[in-house]
This record gives structure tokens, C-alpha cells and sequence, in this order.
């Protein structure tokens, strides 16, 4: 490929990996961090030794063949996720480069923005300003942004997790019923997508990491209100994936049965995009 719409130009201080490399890379992290979540899961339910005795298909022990298969649903099936990104000392951030601006080509008056929520159940859509997101604990992290590019940096961040805005206005479920990540009603919706207003820039998360403590809707870097240009006045964290799932200006959040488009999903990249 020879377009780059995540970052034109490429600074010349990092070299693009090519896309092929970058790509086959993403699935052998997202195969790794399959097998991980399988294992956790059924040694939990106690089927390990079970597991290990059955014939190998293809060098995997037949049972996790159908874990590998079912990865999606299967972290669905385990909102408890255990790992967290690590976390740094605050004196470790810096302030990341701008990359990737699609769908902020508009200027856009922060007064006049409104997150748009489009309830699961009711399919109704609500809006909500920056002081109701502003008004839930607020949250700070230093972790790592990392770009499918090669490159990572420690930035603090300040938000609100998405977890709690969800708990506090239960629009992720058909009843109305929090979604509570540590005992998620059976009604919950399993995947979310966020695009920006003028639709652009779209990504879609499963609800496990959605609801992970780690994912925040930002509206600070480094101790500063967001720039335009880092996706002012709210963008999502989620420091388990990599940057391109870190939606910068979210306009609109909707709940989907099926996993919602995904800009670099669409390009041939991992769809979990996590490392
Ligand atoms: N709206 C929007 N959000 C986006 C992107 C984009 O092109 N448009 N690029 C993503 C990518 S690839 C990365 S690495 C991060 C970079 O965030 P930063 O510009 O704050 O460093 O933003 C992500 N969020
Ligand atoms: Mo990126």
C-alpha cells in the first residue's frame, strides 16, 4: 500500500513498518492473547486436566482448536478480565505526536458538542455534555499509548470510565439494567461502536473491553484539557489495544449485536487489535 491515512506524512524519524509485517505481527499478539484468555477460562471451570488429555489437532489439544475459533465469544463470556495494562510513574509521560486525524477535518465549538448514546433497548438516542461525563469519578492513568506503527509513549491520562458512565445511565442493556462488569446481566450488549460526528473515524470494541477499568472516555492529557488535534472534547483509552482503536472526537456510541465497523478493521487490520 502506499497510502497512509493514519499518519501522512510519515515523520521521518520513524520509519513505517511495512503494512504485511505490522499485520502478521498483530495476529500472532491477538493469537498469543486468545490462547491466554481460553486457558484462564476453562482452567477456572476446572476442565484443564481434561484438556491437556485430548488428541492434538494440528499440534493444539483439540478443545482449545474450538476456543481459538470461538475467541470472540468467549471473551464476551468473561467480562472478569483480569489483566491490566501496566501502569508508569507520572514523571514518565510526554506528550504523544498527533496521529492520525480522520474525521477531525471539521473545527467544532466544544460549547456547542454533545455525545450522542444510542440505547440498546430502546434504540433511542440520548445526549449528554461533557460536564455529565465530567460529573463521574474521575479517573487518572500514565500508561502506554502503542501504534501499530512500532512506536509507544507514556501519557497520563483523566477521564471517566466507561464502565461508570454505563452503570450510572444503563443505556448497554435491553432492560435498563446496569451493566455491572463483575456480574453483567445476561442482557448486556455484546459489542459497542464509536464513530466521530461526521462519521469518519469508527471503531468497534467488544463489551468486556469496553467495561475493562483501564477504558476511559478522556478528556485530559498530560494534566491539560484535551487539544483539538488529541481528540477534544472526548476521546476513548483503552491502553489493552492499540492506538488505533483510541477514538479521538467521539461523536455517537451505539450498542450492536455484531461486531460494528472498524476504519482500520476495514484496512486489514486484527479487528481486536489488542496487545
Ligand atoms: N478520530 C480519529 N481518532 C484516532 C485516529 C484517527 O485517525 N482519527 N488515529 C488513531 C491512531 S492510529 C492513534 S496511534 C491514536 C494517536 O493518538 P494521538 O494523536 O493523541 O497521539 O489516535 C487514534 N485515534
Ligand atoms: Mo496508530
Amino acid at each position: 500500500m502506499t497510502t497512509n491515512p493514519n499518519n501522512a506524512p510519515v515523520p521521518t524519524d520513524s520509519p513505517l513498518r511495512p503494512e504485511a509485517e505490522v499485520l502478521a505481527e498483530a495476529r500472532r499478539r491477538s493469537r498469543r492473547s486468545f490462547i491466554g484468555l481460553g486457558l484462564a477460562g476453562l482452567a477456572g471451570l476446572g476442565t484443564w486436566k481434561w484438556l491437556i488429555s485430548q488428541p492434538d489437532d494440528q499440534g493444539i489439544p483439540h478443545p482449545l482448536r474450538k476456543v481459538l475459533d470461538a475467541n470472540g465469544r468467549l471473551s464476551q463470556a468473561y467480562l472478569k478480565e483480569t489483566r491490566l495494562a501496566p501502569e508508569f510513574a507520572r514523571s514518565r509521560a510526554k506528550e504523544p505526536r498527533v496521529n492520525g486525524r480522520v474525521g477531525l477535518e471539521e473545527a467544532l465549538d466544544p460549547a456547542a458538542w454533545r455525545l450522542l448514546v444510542q440505547g440498546y433497548g430502546s434504540g433511542k438516542t440520548q445526549e449528554f455534555t461533557l460536564a455529565d461525563i465530567q460529573a463521574l469519578p474521575k479517573v487518572e492513568m500514565t500508561t502506554e499509548l502503542k501504534c501499530i506503527e512500532g512506536w509507544s509513549i507514556v501519557v497520563h491520562w483523566a477521564g471517566a470510565r466507561l464502565s461508570d458512565f454505563l452503570a450510572k445511565y444503563p443505556l448497554a442493556t435491553r432492560s435498563g439494567q446496569p451493566a455491572d462488569p463483575l456480574n453483567p446481566p445476561a442482557d448486556l450488549a455484546p459489542y459497542v461502536g464509536m464513530v466521530t460526528p461526521n462519521e469518519k473515524y469508527y471503531v468497534g470494541l467488544d463489551i468486556a473491553s469496553a467495561l475493562h477499568p483501564q477504558t476511559l472516555l478522556c478528556y485530559e492529557m498530560n494534566g491539560q484539557p484535551l487539544t483539538a488535534a488529541h481528540g477534544a472534547p472526548l476521546r476513548l483509552v483503552t491502553p489493552l489495544k492499540y492506538g488505533i482503536k483510541h477514538l479521538k472526537r467521539i461523536g455517537t456510541i451505539a450498542f450492536a449485536d455484531a461486531r460494528p465497523k472498524d476504519y482500520w478493521a476495514e484496512l486489514g487490520y486484527d479487528w481486536d487489535s489488542g496487545h
